[in-house]
This record gives structure tokens, sequence and C-alpha cells, in this order.
């Protein structure tokens, strides 16, 4: 009997534990807690995230927002780049697998005071949760006015200088400069010009090469200053560009396992016939669902990336090596909710340990930690399937 490894038990991803403990505490019945849990699962998988790219024309604000969606510019769905394309009213772009993730291209301020108080007004700036403010050249008076008009709003921004490829490959032909030279003259320029905001971070960036420079660095920054609820939509609505994006992006959806297992397995409203596991397979379905597409593994992502590395999508699917190869769909799922020989002794401890004095949860107390095992184990088959693609795809 095939016996699975303790790494897939991971006991100590307890994150969401305490709430859960409480939810138990605070319901009269089994069903009522699971109720709750499963309506704080829907409220944090459809937490919306509205992040407004603005600045000056040309500086790179439609490029950078396909970036972040992973999306070519010559997709249907691109935002238009392109020297002479100017974004002149406010573009709305939906992500291509996150509805609840919007990213706004926005034009950039004019030339005057007023036009800075003004824009603030027009732009209906409570819509949006962070503010990334673009420049391709050096932050002006018009990029601090409008810094300051969105912090009296009390809402985050961030300056992003980009173009850093150009500016790197110039600087060395040109004066032979390293890249860190490079680097280094153009942050010590742009605070110069942001001394007035008390020297804010500025991130550099290209969004042609989103895992070089300081990218990885803004996206750590959001994460740490956006709410917790925020954090899984930023980070699950990214694009895998590097192992480290990867790292993150399971990091933030361990936390979900404890709280999707007792979501779908204390009660099983809809159980799978022929199987003795209880459990709530939609839930179950829908997590490694959302998994597939957070890493880039659904055929539209493939799709996506095939056309961004220039290689055929049959030879990045050709990496993919798990069970979830043709896609996380009711078959495969089904199969993997019936294998034998897992075990889940440790995680039924440690649930114990900390449900002492809610025992009417022990009845489904097997089926929880077994799907928190299942959870744990398909999404560390799909980071290999995920590492395995980028590596194909050269990424890596
Ligand atoms: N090398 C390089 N070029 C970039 C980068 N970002 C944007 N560009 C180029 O800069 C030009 C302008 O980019 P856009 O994204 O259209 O700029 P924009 O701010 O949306 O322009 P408007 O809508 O006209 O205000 C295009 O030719 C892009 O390909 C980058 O990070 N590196
Ligand atoms: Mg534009």
């Amino acid at each position: 009997m095939a016996c699975a490894p303790d790494a897939y038990v991971d006991v100590n991803s307890d994150y969401y534990f305490r709430e859960i403990v409480d939810i138990y505490r605070s319901s009269s019945t089994m069903e009522a807690a699971t109720a709750t849990i499963r309506h704080r699962l829907d409220q944090l998988h459809n937490v919306t995230l509205n992040i407004a790219v603005t600045g000056m024309a040309g500086a790179g604000k439609s490029t950078f927002v396909n970036a972040i969606r992973g999306i070519p510019h010559n997709d249907p769905q691109a935002a238009p780049t392109g020297v002479t394309e100017t974004t002149m009213t406010p573009v709305k772009y939906d992500h291509p697998t996150m509805p609840n993730v919007k990213i706004w291209d926005l034009p950039g301020i004019g030339t005057t005071k007023h036009q800075a108080k003004t824009y603030v007004k027009h732009k209906k700036f409570e819509t949006y949760d962070v503010f990334i403010i673009i420049t391709s050249e050096r932050f002006r008076e018009n990029d601090v006015l409008l810094a300051t008009a969105i912090l009296k709003q009390k809402k985050l921004y961030y300056f992003v200088r980009s173009k850093i490829d150009n500016d790197v490959y110039a600087e060395q032909q040109i004066n032979r400069y390293s890249e860190g030279q490079v680097l280094a003259n153009i942050r010590w320029d742009c605070q110069k010009h942001l001394r007035d905001l008390g020297n804010p971070k500025v991130f550099l960036i290209s969004s042609f090469y989103l895992e070089k420079y300081d990218f990885p660095q803004l996206i750590e920054t959001l994460r740490e200053d956006l709410p917790e609820n925020k954090r899984l939509a930023l980070i699950q609505s990214l694009p895998v560009y590097s192992t480290d994006i990867l790292r993150m992006k399971c990091k933030q959806f361990r936390k979900m396992i404890w709280l999707t297992a007792f979501g779908a397995g204390a009660v099983a409203i809809n159980p799978i016939p022929g199987l003795a596991l209880a459990c709530d397979f939609a839930i179950v379905l829908s997590f490694l669902g959302k998994v597939q597409k957070a890493f880039g593994l659904d055929d539209e992502s493939l799709q996506r990336l095939a056309v961004r590395v220039n290689k055929p999508v049959c030879e990045l699917k050709s990496a993919m090596n798990s069970r979830f190869k043709d896609g996380v769909n009711s078959d495969v799922v089904r199969q993997f909710l019936a294998t034998p020989g897992i075990t889940v002794a440790a995680s039924v401890q440690f649930m114990m340990t900390f449900l002492v004095g809610v025992g009417t949860l022990v009845a489904g107390g097997m089926s929880v930690a077994t799907v928190h095992y299942i959870l744990n184990k398909g999404m560390a088959e799909m980071e290999e399937d995920a590492k395995a693609v980028l590596t194909v795809a050269q990424i890596i």
C-alpha cells in the first residue's frame, strides 16, 4: 500500500485555523459551521482588486498593463500599445482568468496644478486599491502632484520607472557602464525629483523582462502593503514569470487549504457517488482549478505563454508530467480522491490539538484531513508541472 510523504500533510500551515476554531465554537451545529466556512471561502475568492496604472503619454502604461496580465501585445484582449497610440480615457481591462481583478489604464495628468486636482475627482479614485505611477524618463512635478492627491485619499501608490532594459542597453553601448551603475544612476535621478515626497522608493522595471530588475520587489512590497484578503487576488493573478513567483503563489494558496478542507470535508452536501470519502466535490474541484489557472497551466494560459516565448504550445504541454497534465477535470479529481493509501494521521492529530472542546467535528475529521492532504499534494504536483513548463519556455 502506498504511503504518503509527510510533505503533503503540511501541518504547519495553520493560517485561518484560529478562525475555523472560532467558527466551530460559535456555531450551534456542524452544518451551520460548514455553511459559515463556505461563505468565508466565497468571500476570499471573490475579493475585488482594482489596480490603476497611470503616468505621462508614452511612459509604458499599456505595456505594463499587458505584462502584469500575462498577455502578449498582439492578443485580442491586449491594451493597445505603441509609439503613437495614446490612452485618452480610463480603460478597464479584465484579468484573463480572474473576473474580480481589474487593471485600469489611466491617462496621465495634464500640465497644470488645476488638472491634478480635477484628475482625482474625475477618475473616481475610490474605485482603486492601488496606483502605479509610471515614467520612462524622470518623474516630474505632475507625478508628485498626483502622488500627493492619491495620498490624501489614503490610497497606496508606487513609482515605477519603466523601459529599464532600453537604458541599460544604451548606457552599456555608449558609456560602457555596468548594469549596476546604470541602475544606481537612474535611482539617484528619480529620487532627486521626488525629494518633496520624502524620497519614496522607486521600482526600476522592464515590462518585457518582469523577472529582472525591481519588478519582484514591487510585488513583494505590494503584497506586504495590501490587506490580507487582497493578497491572494494579487498573487493569484500575476503571470508565472519566475520560480519565486511560483513559490509565492504556493504560499498564498497554502494558507487557504485548511479552510477549504473544512468547507469541503466536514459536511458532504455534494458527495461523490461510489466514493467512501465524504466531501463536497465541487469545492475540491474549484480549488484545484484555481491553482491550475494561477500556475498558468490551463489551455488559455499555455497558449498565451506559447505566443510570448515563441514556442509551440504542444512543446510546453509535453513538459507536464502530473495527473493534471490533461487538465483539472471531474474525472481526474474523482480518481485522485479515490486514491487508496493516504496517510493523514499527522493532519488529524494536528486538527485535534486545535479543536479541543469542539468535539462535534470528529465525525468529519477523517474527510477534512484527507481533503487537506489531497489539496496539498495536488498543488505540489502542479507546482512541478509549472516548473517544467517554465524550463521548456526558457524562462528559468
Ligand atoms: N524596451 C522597452 N520598451 C517599452 C517598455 N514599456 C513600453 N515600451 C515601449 O514604449 C512604447 C510606448 O508604450 P505604451 O505602453 O504604449 O505607453 P503608454 O504609456 O500606454 O502610452 P500612451 O497610451 O500613449 O500614453 C511602446 O513602443 C512600447 O513597446 C519596456 O519596459 N521596455
Ligand atoms: Mg497606452
